[in-house]
């Protein structure tokens, strides 16, 4: 049995296992009117509707690049190969406000597919970066525009769940501050 297709049994049973439980949260917050007899998808109605709930006022819109790619990175002395969002560490530090809508734009310069993961970040569900499961991998020399509004403040980082990608150095750090 591969990876995949393990999580995708283990969301899909997670999914049954809280569908009726989680209805009234989620028609509460929502505002919506889910009637408790259907699973929430990555692109339903319900989604967006909770996403549009998150907007702050005012809100400002971050955009940002990343772009995974063969790296050359120093480990004290050491040069070694491997893949990374920028030349010498983690990705960049995105800064949004609590509230913003964040637009980041991934060019893939990997040899494989990939996706970009928003680490404890509460976020519409096909933002959520998991291939296969909330979106299609976005594939080598592909691009993929992810957008949605981070609505709390914090410290949160963002990585790939595609295989190993996360241990070879694909990471950085997302920072909505309080507003
Ligand atoms: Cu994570």
């Amino acid at each position: 049995m591969s990876p995949t297709l393990t999580r995708r049994r283990l969301l899909a049973g997670i999914a049954g296992t809280v569908g009726i439980a989680g209805t009234a949260g989620v028609a509460a917050w929502a505002g919506g009117v889910f009637d408790g007899t259907r699973l929430v998808g990555p692109t339903s109605d319900v989604v967006a509707r909770a996403e549009a709930a998150r907007r702050r006022a005012g809100a400002g819109t971050v955009t940002a690049m990343l772009n995974p790619r063969p790296v050359t990175l120093d480990l004290g002395g050491q040069q070694v190969q491997t893949w990374g969002y920028a030349e010498s560490g983690p990705g960049s530090l995105i800064r949004a406000r609590a509230g913003d809508l964040l637009r980041v734009e991934v060019i893939n310069g990997l040899p494989g597919t990939t996706s970009v993961h928003w680490h404890g970040v509460a976020l519409r569900n096909d933002m959520d970066g998991v291939p296969g499961v909330t979106q299609d991998p976005i594939a080598a020399g592909g691009r993929h525009t992810y957008e949605f509004t981070a609505p709390d403040p914090g410290t949160y980082f963002y990585h790939p769940h595609s295989g190993v990608q996360l241990d070879r150095a694909l990471y950085g750090v997302l920072v909505p501050p309080r507003v």
